[in-house]
């Protein structure tokens, strides 16, 4: 095995390398975020962390941990951000107009739920819309299987919903399930855990990583759409990879992720491509596959509603959010996109 270089092992590949010019290459440096700041990056490059300040126009929301970027070391200033390879991101809470950056260039998200009542399908499906929105391959994670009389059963429910990912079911304390999560964590390779408050991610990336994060330091988020609290952190992995440290999402409104709702939902978009009318509304179409397959008892309706229902909110968010933005030079603008938020249910006061 040829061994890793030090940037190989801080995540970088050739798709970073391929976009530097020779110029680039001589005379500036590359560096991985590991933490936003309102004014200023703290980044990690061969010779350590370093603090990196931003070039005039350029704001610290445009980054996210885990971004490359281009450094004058001389200067201590960026220089350039690197295309992505992946980027995890969702709309801003009380600004559905913005997006709000939360990790770039991360491989495997670690859906994280409860083999109990947090077990949510629709929760969970809105996160894996996200998740393959952002390019980023999913791996669920169901913890406190050391207390659930039939972890299996959590299993077959999320093959249910999710035939072609790869679920776990594990105690997030046992020192051993830093072991099973080895294969996704390697050298260069960056995971996040996504889930809900009281899930276990705090102690999965303990257990992970054998440090004693404080992660009560970072805020939940509010609905008021704050966001101060932007300092997320780049762990290292004993043995491999890099872990970020991602914020708790009370809400998770989906907005113009209509390609990560199709990944979610590829079994119904097949199915649907098999209906008599392109345009059927899978109701009462004659000759509408996905109406036979519910008759057929080979696909659950609530999976077919909760199907439209978020592909609904979705298109609806992003129309709002077209709106705003094209209203946004001739009106207030902060004041426009509070006015939607305001109007909009909140997921979670329907979901939890
Ligand atoms: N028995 C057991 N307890 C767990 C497991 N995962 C988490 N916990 C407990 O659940 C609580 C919430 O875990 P935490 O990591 O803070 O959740 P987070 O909010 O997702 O970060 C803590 O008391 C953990 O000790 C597990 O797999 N088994
Ligand atoms: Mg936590």
């Amino acid at each position: 095995m040829t061994p890793i270089t030090p940037l190989a092992s801080l995540g970088w590949s050739d798709s970073f390398q391929s976009q530097l010019s020779d110029d680039e290459q001589a005379s500036f440096f590359p560096a991985r975020v590991t933490e936003v700041h309102r004014d200023r990056l703290t980044v990690l490059t061969l010779d350590g962390p370093a603090t990196l300040w931003l070039p005039g126009g350029m704001s610290t929301s445009e980054l996210a941990v885990g971004d490359w970027v281009l450094s004058d070391p001389a200067r201590s200033l960026l220089t350039r951000r690197l295309d992505r390879t992946s980027l995890l991101s969702r709309r801003a809470a009380g600004d559905v107009s913005r997006d709000q950056l939360i990790a770039a260039n991360v491989d495997t998200a670690f859906l994280t739920t409860s083999c109990n009542a947090d077990f949510n399908e629709a929760r969970l499906e809105r996160y894996l819309a996200l998740i393959h929105q952002g390019g980023i391959r999913p791996v669920v994670l169901l913890t406190k299987a050391d207390t659930c009389p039939d972890p299996s059963a959590f299993l077959s429910r999320m093959a249910a919903i999710a035939p072609n990912t790869t679920a776990l079911a594990l105690n997030a304390k046992d020192p051993a399930t830093a072991q099973r999560l080895a294969e996704w964590c390697g050298p260069g390779q960056t995971v996040c855990f996504l889930g809900s408050s009281g899930v276990g991610k705090s102690t999965l990336a303990n257990t992970l990583t054998g440090l004693k994060l404080d992660t009560g330091g970072i805020r939940e988020d509010d609905a008021k759409g704050r966001h101060t609290t932007t300092a997320r952190a780049l762990f290292e992995i004993p043995g491999g990879g890099w872990l970020i440290d991602t914020p708790g999402m009370r809400e998770l409104r989906l907005s113009d992720v209509a390609e990560g709702i199709e990944a979610t939902f590829a079994d119904l978009i097949t199915l649907a491509k098999t209906c008599r009318f392109t345009d059927c509304a899978h109701d009462h179409e004659p000759g509408c596959a996905i109406q036979a397959a519910i008759a057929a008892r080979t696909l659950d309706p609530a999976r077919l509603s909760r199907w439209q229902k978020l592909a609904h909110e979705d298109r609806s968010n992003a129309a709002a959010a077209a709106t705003l933005r094209a209203r946004a030079p001739t009106r207030s603008f902060g004041k426009a996109t509070r006015d939607v938020a305001k109007h909009k249910r909140r997921w979670d006061d329907l979901e939890e």
